[in-house]
């Protein structure tokens, strides 16, 4: 592949010389020329979120990086688990041992009744086993996979890694940083230590760090190089397409204790982008802004366009795409939106049922990388849009038509 591409970048110097550094790329997917495919909690599609089963399988479906969420336990290790509260997600609730740890506490203002990781130490969380929290997802694997810390995720990554001969890396999100912070177990600090110790602390090691919240990625970024990533959420898609706000989705929860007005929106404004490029180095925004989609309204509601007795994405069609990628690489940052899914009822009518479509859209749309829950299809739709690219370099060559790349 090298050698191709040293042959064309001879061929093309004279005349296309922007073209050249995305051939030279190639062989280096997380330098942003290349998207890379990261494991969302590991390969959720298939098995339970955030266990070491799923890391294992994204891996060995391809991804470059898998995604931790971290929450701290009561003795403060940080464990994979997408929330504070495990109700969803394990079968803590049916332990009997535990049954008086049942208790309320408020999220990001919300109260929320359920099993708190803060509440039990590591020794009681390895005790509980994780579950499948998506009804439409295989529930066969329940009750089989402890839930991990994040010392365990990096063992397993790294191994994985000696093993296949390439570089996988770690995606670790902060999950509710202030709420972690008002139990006093911070996540911040104790995330660097375990890093630290990994020899993993420095720039160009196999990491990214992600938050929604803005305070915490600032203090982070005083005390490390590596590259960190906001996150940018919504509380969901109106009909025309525009992103709707609404609490505790609407903005960063450290806005909301700062008493800062505005929305999740406003980070990507191009005064809001040019904030966040001080301290961060990439985004991860929800998908629809990047391309939305609308809805056909009947009676001022979505209606059931395919005909299948359910509103949702795959009665959806498609909107332009907005230019937020084209803003962000114009700062340096690097686009990594969330999160794609094969499920029919997720994909919008005009991809016609076809994950690889979805992929190829964003993948032409310049995204760094993308967050999939079936990091399979991710990574087939990655080997088609490559060739694709080669296509085009062949056409290139041969005719002169040497547009529309797609990638920076
Ligand atoms: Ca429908």
């Amino acid at each position: 592949m090298k050698e191709r591409c040293f042959l064309r970048a001879v061929a093309l110097t004279l005349t296309l010389a922007t073209v050249l550094p995305a051939c030279a790329h190639r062989d280096r997917p997380d330098t942003g020329r290349a998207p890379i495919v990261i494991g969302h909690r590991g390969a959720a599609g298939y098995l339970p979120d955030h266990t070491l089963a799923s890391y294992a399988l994204a891996i060995e479906l391809g991804a470059d990086y898998v995604e931790p969420d971290l929450v701290a336990t009561k003795d403060g290790h940080l464990i994979a688990r997408h929330e504070p509260n495990m109700i969803a997600t394990t079968n803590v609730a049916s332990l009997p041992q535990f049954a008086a740890r049942r208790t309320t506490k408020m999220v990001d203002g919300v109260p929320e009744q359920g099993f708190f990781a803060s509440d039990f130490t590591l020794a009681e969380i390895k005790q509980i086993r994780a579950v499948q929290p998506l009804a439409e997802r295989d529930p066969d694997f329940n009750g089989r996979f402890e839930i991990p810390t994040l010392e365990e995720v990096i063992e397993l990554v790294k191994r994985k890694s000696a093993e296949k001969g390439r570089r996988i890396g770690i995606y670790p999100e902060t999950k509710h940083p202030t709420f972690h912070q008002g139990l006093g177990l911070a996540l911040e600090d104790r995330l660097l230590r375990v890093l630290t110790r990994a020899g993993w602390n420095h720039r160009g090691a196999p990491v990214f760090i992600q938050s929604f919240e803005t305070a915490n990625l600032r203090y982070l970024r005083a005390r490390t190089e590596l590259p960190l990533v906001q996150l940018v959420d919504a509380d969901g898609v109106a009909p025309d397409g525009q992103l709707t706000y609404a609490a505790p989705f609407d903005k960063p929860y450290d806005w909301v204790v700062a008493g800062r007005a505005g929305t999740f929106g406003d980070l990507l404004t191009p005064a809001g982008l040019a904030e966040v490029s001080r301290y961060a180095d990439g985004i991860g925004p929800w998908k629809p802004y990047i391309r939305s989609s609308a809805c056909t309204l009947v009676n001022g509601t979505c209606a059931d366009v395919n005909g299948d007795g359910l509103v949702n994405d795959a009665d959806r069609t498609l909107l332009p795409p907005g230019d937020l990628v084209q803003r962000a690489h114009a700062l340096g940052l690097v686009v990594h939106p969330y999160t794609f899914r094969s499920e029919q009822r997720r994909l919008v009518k005009d991809y016609a049922g076809t994950p690889a479509r979805e992929y190829l859209d964003f993948y032409q749309l310049g995204v760094d990388g993308l967050f999939s829950d079936f990091t399979d299809d991710a990574v087939a739709a990655r080997a088609m849009f490559l060739l694709k690219t080669d296509a085009d370099y062949e056409r290139c060559l041969i005719d002169g038509h040497c547009e529309g790349r797609g990638r920076r």
